[in-house]
């Protein structure tokens, strides 16, 4: 029950379509989260872990074939087919909304229809934006608790502001041919249909945060971006933040908790977000960020002590994990973890190597942002962080160096859009495949790209003082398929070269890719790379670097005449650059 007639009106709408059995208000206290846990753990919804080892977690096997996010099933509805681009698959909103009637029609019969009021963002910023999402799986209810700020004080602010975004969600059959997410920009409404898992189900992540509030943000003058918010702290105390967007399972998570390397003494790095970041100009010029989200729903596989402690380290209590296997003791067990042994994997079968993985490649955590040792107090900071940096990048084995900052704000524009990067099993598809992720955007703009990186372009001409903008690669590979950087905790470095350029404290080399370290620029003291790495790492290859250019070039005009002329003009002047050299 809500005094917002629009909402009541339209759960009450909902209810007569859906015809559950009944309909329950999420409060978000513990209570009912006790209450929901127990239920699934009689349904076989969660799998109890060992409570000793990790009390408050547990285990979700989700349908084997709704494992991950479905691009081909994933529309964006606008009145204007050209307004969604050519980066979205795009159906006639009038067709979309009929077709979503038909599957949602009865589909709540004999069960709880969940009405979730949630916020995304301090519950007491003005930057952030609220929504509801109707749903009939308790564990999304489970989930978007801790990803999101859910309950009663976003249902007040709802009735506060009266603003909110519409999500329907049912699980329906869980059946790959009757599976769509679908979303109204011009109504701000999402509607999810047959998919109980991640970014098909928590309406508030890649839906809302995303999508939804990537066309808000173009009508309103601000960004919401694919992108982790880290605080980097010197030894003197100063803190500079960096927002960095980096493709699904590219190492986000893992940039957002790093723990600097031994010779870091006195440096510190302060988690504010993983994975979305919602950034508005200020009254100083800068651009001042949001975390939306509550919560991590972070990759598993490849999370242990060597790489990401600080995850590790928040995982052993109240956290729900999805698709990962398990040891004889019931302790969640996944690849990378530690060297305990898996005794059933994600399916919850006696684990055999010759038939699968324990976990699914794609297994992830649930788990509260405040349950991570680098948790940032300025996460709740109402006004948000001020960025210093922004940082673009993927999984290039070949070509792309290890650090390069942008000549200026538009060529950052055009670091951003020519990304590339190999795919991953975040989204159903080939894994490993070079794609185009502009901005890591490229599942997630919620409109057209071109009027996308125009709206960039416009905001480097809004901010008087914008942060300079990199690109780095931390995946780069050896002839013999090894990676050339170590990567993970040793990354402190390339954010210290980062940090310095943007202080003005270390020269760089101009090239006509980007402004690259000199040789001797990155800190590599305590570390065993060799000097001929190095220089590959930072090497730019002319030749391949026009080819590359040709295919980018390509790549934009497929946008047709919504593409910014000032992008083509710095592609150009790239290209130009790169036949002197
Ligand atoms: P999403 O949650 O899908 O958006 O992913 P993410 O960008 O947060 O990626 P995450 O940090 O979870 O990393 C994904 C995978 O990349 C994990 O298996 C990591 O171990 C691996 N990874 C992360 N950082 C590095 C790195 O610096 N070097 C190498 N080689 N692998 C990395
Ligand atoms: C991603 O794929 O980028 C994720 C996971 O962060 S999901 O929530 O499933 O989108
Ligand atoms: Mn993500």
């Amino acid at each position: 029950m809500t005094s917002n007639q629009q909402l009541q009106e339209w759960v009450n709408s909902v209810a007569s379509l859906t015809r559950p059995d009944q309909v329950y208000w999420c409060s978000g206290e513990q209570s009912e989260n006790d209450r929901l846990t127990a239920q699934m753990l009689e349904s076989g919804e969660l799998i109890e872990l060992n409570q000793d080892t990790h009390p408050g977690c547990y285990l979700h096997h989700s349908d084997p074939g709704d494992v991950a996010r479905v691009e081909h099933l994933t529309f964006i509805c606008t009145s204007d087919r050209d307004d969604a681009g050519p980066n979205n698959h795009w159906m006639d909103p009038d067709q979309a909304k009929a077709k979503m009637q038909e599957l949602f029609d009865g589909c709540m019969q004999g069960r709880t229809m969940y009405v979730v009021p949630y916020c995304m963002g301090p519950i007491d910023s003005p930057l952030s934006r609220c929504g509801v999402e109707i749903t009939d799986s308790a564990y999304v209810v489970a989930n978007m608790r801790l990803m999101t700020r859910m309950g009663n004080e976003a249902l007040a602010r709802i009735e506060n502001d009266g603003l909110f975004v519409r999500g329907l969600h049912s699980i329906g059959e869980l059946d790959p041919e009757r599976r769509f997410i679908m979303h109204f920009p011009e109504d701000l409404m999402i509607q999810s249909y047959g998919s109980g898992y991640g970014g098909n189900a928590l309406l508030g992540k890649k839906c809302h945060a995303l999508r939804i509030a990537s066309y808000q943000a173009r009508t309103e003058g601000w960004l919401a971006e694919h992108m982790l918010i880290v605080g980097v702290e010197n030894p003197q105390g100063e803190i500079h933040y960096i927002a960095a967007a980096f493709p699904s399972a590219c190492g986000k998570t893992n940039l957002a908790m790093l723990i600097p390397p031994e010779t870091y003494k006195g440096w510190k790095v302060w988690t504010v977000g993983d994975d979305i970041c919602w950034m508005h100009p200020g009254e100083d010029g800068r651009l001042w960020a949001i975390n939306p989200e509550a919560g991590f729903f972070g990759v598993a596989p490849g999370t242990g002590s060597g790489t990401n402690p600080n995850a590790l380290a928040m995982l052993n209590h109240d956290t729900i994990f999805t698709n990962v296997g398990q040891t004889a003791d019931g302790q969640p067990w996944w690849e990378g973890k530690d060297d305990s042994i898996p005794a059933k994997d994600w399916q919850g079968r006696d684990f055999d190597p010759a038939v699968s993985k324990a976990a699914h490649p794609n297994s992830r955590f649930t788990v509260a942002l405040r349950q991570c040792p680098s948790y940032s107090e300025q996460a709740e900071a109402p006004r948000g962080v001020p960025i210093s940096a922004i940082v673009f990048g993927g999984r290039r084995e070949r070509l792309v160096p290890l650090v390069q900052e942008s000549k200026s704000w538009a060529h950052g524009v055009l670091l951003g859009a020519s990304m590339a990067s190999e795919t991953t099993a975040a989204a159903t598809g080939a894994v490993g495949v070079v794609r185009r992720d502009p901005m890591a955007m490229k599942p997630f703009c919620g409109y057209n790209f071109a009027d996308y990186w125009q709206h960039w372009l416009d905001i480097g001409e809004q901010i008087s003082n914008p942060p300079a903008i990199f690109h780095v690669n931390w995946f780069r590979k050896d002839d013999e398929g090894g990676f050339m950087w170590p990567g993970f905790c040793e990354n402190m470095r390339v954010l210290e070269w980062i940090i310095k350029r943007c202080k003005g404290e270390v020269d760089a080399l101009e090239t006509a890719i980007g402004k690259l370290p000199l040789i001797d620029g990155i800190n590599l003291s305590g570390l065993q790379v060799n000097a001929d790495t190095i220089r590959d790492l930072l090497h730019v290859d002319t030749g391949a670097w026009s080819t590359e250019m040709d295919e980018i070039l390509t790549y934009l005009q497929g946008y047709g005449d919504r593409l910014p002329p000032a992008l083509v003009s710095e592609l150009k002047q790239v290209i130009a650059d790169l036949g002197q050299a």
